[in-house]
């Protein structure tokens, strides 16, 4: 395999896709390697197979706002590759939402969830839907305009959506509601569901849970752990919370969370209470963590993002490329020896570039924040068999899949040194099963 050569070829038909060009490389550059020990991988073109989506989707979603005034989103589904499972990944409504980004997602995805252990392949969609100071009616409006073009292409069996920024619990609602009434089935084609038809519990926790999990085992390899170190968090949605109340858990403290707006630091720890006032600024719709400053009488830092607070592990929650080389030296400078993504793909390369230099603990996403996807599938498994499992099963399951994926990281990511290159062996031991599956399966 020749990677400058695929990624021109892919840039000449994709031009400017920068975040999906910028996802290929990372993983084409980790598992070179390995690929070209096996001349049988080349013969098949299980690359020229596996860059390109199964199928994309595009659609136009007409809705009306509570005026009257009538608007017109675009919205996506991208069918990346199933030859390990039904399509699976969760939908972004996000104004900064495009092809690029949906399609790095999509891809890091199909790796991410050849991870979990479980059947499941990988996808992902969304819209440039704003829903910033959007009222309720108009986000079930909208929904419900997304899910008339959406129902014919997915199916418990075919392809199973979830949530991702800018869709929780509530945006899974309304769409499953119009679903269920077009397709005139019950079925578990929407994970993310409500407790009370068809949800998993630690659903909403698992992304969060899953971060730390993650990051416990990568400290562990250093006889390290979260009780008593200060942690920095950024973002303050349904990942930062589940990580902060995680983290608090295990006796650290997490002093920063972030929105657009800047970032709060907390000297005294962000628990109890208000680690449930994330959840109520994260609902406002608002997109502000400015709140939390007023309510508590915290330091607010506008337009900055939290990584120059002195801290021992950095969770980067919000969104893609939000820690850049500059916030790595600094986190690097104030002594951080982990980072683990929650968010996907946060870290730019040149950030990563710098953690390895320095041999931190550094837990790529597809790795780190699998946790969420885990409990989709095992919310899948409940739905088949039409069971319900209590909170501890799943999380049981959870931190034994977070474990596996640990292990998995060690096992093809380690160096002569003992040093291990998270990024390396995630993207090996996902890539591996994908491309024995799709060899196994023929031409197709
Ligand atoms: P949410 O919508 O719950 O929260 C994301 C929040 O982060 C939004 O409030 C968003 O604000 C904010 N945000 C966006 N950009 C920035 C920024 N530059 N600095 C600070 N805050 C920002 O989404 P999730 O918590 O679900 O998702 C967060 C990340 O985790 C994403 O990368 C997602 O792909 C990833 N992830 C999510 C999983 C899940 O199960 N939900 C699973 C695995 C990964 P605004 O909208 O104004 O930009
Ligand atoms: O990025 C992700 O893994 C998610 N947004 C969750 C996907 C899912 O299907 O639960």
């Amino acid at each position: 395999m020749n990677v400058e050569r695929i990624l021109i070829d892919l840039e000449k038909k994709h031009p400017g896709e920068g975040e999906y060009l910028q996802a290929v490389r990372e993983v084409l550059e980790s598992i070179e390697e390995v690929y070209n020990e096996s001349p049988h991988f080349e013969s098949a073109k299980i690359i020229e197979r596996l860059i390109e989506p199964d199928r994309i989707l595009t659609f136009k979603i007409p809705w009306a706002d509570d005026h009257g005034n009538i608007h017109v989103n675009l919205g996506y589904r991208i069918q990346f590759n199933n030859a390990i499972g039904p399509y699976k990944g969760g939908l972004r409504f996000h104004p900064s939402v495009n092809l690029s980004i949906l399609k790095f997602l999509g891809f890091e995805q199909i790796f991410k969830n050849s991870l979990t252990t479980l059947p499941m392949g990988g996808g992902k969609g969304g819209s440039d839907f704003n829903p910033k100071g959007k009222s309720d009616s108009e986000i079930m409006r909208f929904c419900q305009a997304f899910m008339l073009e959406l129902w014919k292409m997915i199916g418990p069996e075919t392809d199973v959506p979830a949530g991702d920024i800018g869709v929780g619990g509530r945006e899974i609602g309304f769409l499953y509601g119009m679903y269920r009434k077009l397709a005139r089935e019950n079925a578990g084609v929407l994970t993310g569901k409500g407790r009370g038809w068809g949800g998993s519990l630690i659903r909403p926790e698992a992304t969060g849970f899953g971060n730390v999990y993650f990051a416990k085992e990568m400290l562990q390899t250093k006889g390290e752990q979260f009780n008593g170190k200060t942690v920095c968090v950024s973002g303050f949605g349904n990942v930062a919370w589940g990580a902060t109340k995680k983290a608090t858990e295990l006796g650290a403290k997490v002093v920063t969370i972030s929105g657009p707006d800047g970032y709060i630091y907390d000297p005294e720890g962000i628990s109890g209470e208000k680690i449930e006032f994330l959840l109520e600024l994260r609902a406002s719709n608002n997109d502000v963590v400015q709140p939390y400053a007023f309510e508590f009488g915290v330091e607010f830092h506008k337009d900055k993002r939290p990584w120059e607070v002195k801290c021992d592990i950095a969770l980067p929650c919000a969104t893609q490329n939000e820690l850049e080389e500059e916030d790595a030296r600094m986190l690097i400078e104030n002594g951080c020896i982990c980072v683990s993504e929650g968010a996907n793909m946060p870290c730019t390369p040149e950030a990563v570039d710098l953690f390895h230099k320095h041999k931190l603990l550094f837990g790529p996403g597809k790795a780190a924040n699998a946790g969420g996807v885990s409990v989709s599938g095992l919310e899948m498994t409940q739905n088949s068999q039409k069971l319900n499992w209590s909170r501890e099963e799943v999380d049981a399951k959870l931190h034994s899949i977070m474990k596996d994926i640990h292990h998995q990281c060690v096992e093809h990511g380690s160096d002569h040194s003992g040093y291990v290159d998270y990024v390396k062996g995630a993207n090996i031991a996902g890539f591996l099963k994908v491309a024995n599956a799709v060899l196994d399966q023929g031409i197709v």
